[in-house]
């Protein structure tokens, strides 16, 4: 498993001609508003707010790229982090939302290092239609993903493992590309951790 050593803000973009021009491979985290992923990723960065995050949904707007340094077997490595805008927000007119989409699909389509997105979904919530096209996306370009049920603490541990499957049958994905986490607990960064190294290394 990977261990992060060091990490930075890169840059906030919209266009791809925006993107930084970086060598290293991508992994992005995509979910609904709120879900928690700029939580996630400084949970598993180990730092209390490199990601900016908010209890109003809809706190990232842009997509923000952190660079990465981990080390494997004594190897050090680089990889980029990128923060996607959150999608399903409530009170975002529907320019809005289709301008969210074209910066989505723009980024998923052009960004050639990207080597997997990891999607989160709220543990206590049922598959929804918004979380079902994002993955539509994925497959249909055939880029890797794997899906992260949020905010665990938020149900009894005996149900955890029943909420997983309920999951994994609504959105027909292998059990072992779901996994709960916990940024309050500090529950599930291995799975994230040897997940993401799966697809980089
Ligand atoms: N209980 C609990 N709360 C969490 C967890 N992860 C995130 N939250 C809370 O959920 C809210 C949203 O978290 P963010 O990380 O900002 O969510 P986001 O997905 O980045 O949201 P947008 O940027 O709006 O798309 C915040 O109030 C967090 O404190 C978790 O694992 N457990
Ligand atoms: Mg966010």
């Amino acid at each position: 498993m990977i261990r992060i050593v060091e990490s930075k803000f890169i840059k906030s973009a919209v266009n791809p001609d925006d993107y930084p021009a970086s060598a290293y491979f991508d992994i992005a985290f995509a979910g609904k508003s709120n879900v928690g992923k700029s939580s996630l990723i400084n949970t598993i960065l180990n730092r209390k707010a490199i990601a900016k995050t908010s209890s109003t949904p809809g706190k990232t707007r842009l997509i923000n790229f952190f660079e990465i340094r981990f080390k494997i077997a004594e190897k050090s490595g680089f990889v980029n982090f990128v923060d996607l805008p959150g999608y399903g927000y409530a009170k975002v007119n529907k320019t809005e939302r289709n301008l969210w989409k074209k910066m989505i699909q723009n980024y998923f389509e052009q960004r050639l290092h990207l080597k997997g997105v990891i999607v989160l979904v709220d543990i206590r919530h049922k598959a929804d239609s918004k979380d079902l096209i994002i993955i539509e996306m994925l497959k249909s370009r055939n880029l890797p993903f794997c899906i992260i049920a949020t905010k665990s603490d938020k149900i009894a541990k005996s149900k955890i493992s029943s909420a997983i499957n309920k999951l994994r049958t609504e959105f027909d994905i292998l059990n072992e590309n779901i996994h709960p986490f916990s940024s309050l607990k500090k529950t599930g960064i291995e799975n994230v951790l040897t997940w993401i190294d799966k697809q980089i290394l």
